[in-house]
């Protein structure tokens, strides 16, 4: 028992004090947002599917914190209309994954861009505002399904490497992001895209289709109160 108390406080004054390796929020809990098209849903919710893409109609009926936000076919592509994360990190290399249901190649984008103006987000693609794509390459079609999957960040062409392929290879490329606070914004690109949640790790292993990452986010709770609690007795 000693032993692992001392592994442990030896491997917490090993790594920076209080090192942040997680974050994650609700894509519903958006600090902002910018006209109607993405709209929160409440499980279980009934969404049309894409006839032309021979998906049917369908339930969701599991959601992290019971909602997630997207709009129905039908609501018409792009329109400008976005939401927006403030949210605060450690300087290090991020990786960012959203929960994401995306059943066909014609319901499976998002725009997104960091720390930029409300005023500046659009949906388009441009030097400022990049496409979030969930199996639009032809190899990974084969994927789609009205359940939920975890997908990296990606982006179509810039600002950074990490295309669709690349982020689905061995070399993910994270986000570098500076100490302090960020905003992260989502566009509406595609509709019959829903977003359910929104996670980043400095763990570039991590992989939150195999490990549910509400258990990394609580072990890392856990760890830094336990930290805190024999920082006090000492
Ligand atoms: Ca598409
Ligand atoms: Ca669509
Ligand atoms: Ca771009
Ligand atoms: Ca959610």
């Amino acid at each position: 028992m000693r032993t692992i108390i001392l592994l442990t406080v030896l491997s917490l004054i090993a790594l920076p004090a209080f090192a942040q390796k997680y974050i994650s929020w609700e894509a519903e809990n958006f600090n902002d947002s910018n006209g109607t098209k993405f709209e929160v849903f409440e499980v279980p919710s009934d969404h049309p599917g894409n006839a032309a893409e021979s998906v049917d109609d369908y339930s969701v009926t599991e959601a992290s914190g019971g909602a997630y936000i997207g709009s129905h076919n039908g609501a018409t592509n792009d329109g400008g209309d976005w939401v927006k994360y403030e949210f605060s990190v450690a300087a290090d290399d991020w990786h960012f994954w959203g929960r994401v249901i995306a059943p066909s190649v014609g319901d499976n984008s998002v725009y997104w861009a960091f720390d930029t103006p409300d005023g500046d987000i659009a949906s388009t693609n441009d030097a400022t505002m990049n496409i979030w794509d969930f199996f639009e390459v032809e190899s990974l079609r084969v994927n789609y399904t009205t359940d939920w999957v975890w997908f990296r960040l990606n982006t179509r062409d810039g600002p950074f490497e990490g295309t669709e392929p690349v982020q689905h290879g061995d070399d993910p490329v994270p986000v570098e992001l500076s100490d302090g606070d960020h905003t992260l914004h989502l566009a509406h690109r595609e509709d019959g895209t829903y977003i359910d949640k929104i996670f980043a790790t400095t763990d570039v292993e991590f992989d939150p289709n195999e490990t549910d990452p509400q258990t990394a986010v609580e072990a890392q709770n856990k760890l830094t109160t336990t930290w805190g609690s024999l920082k006090g007795g000492f």
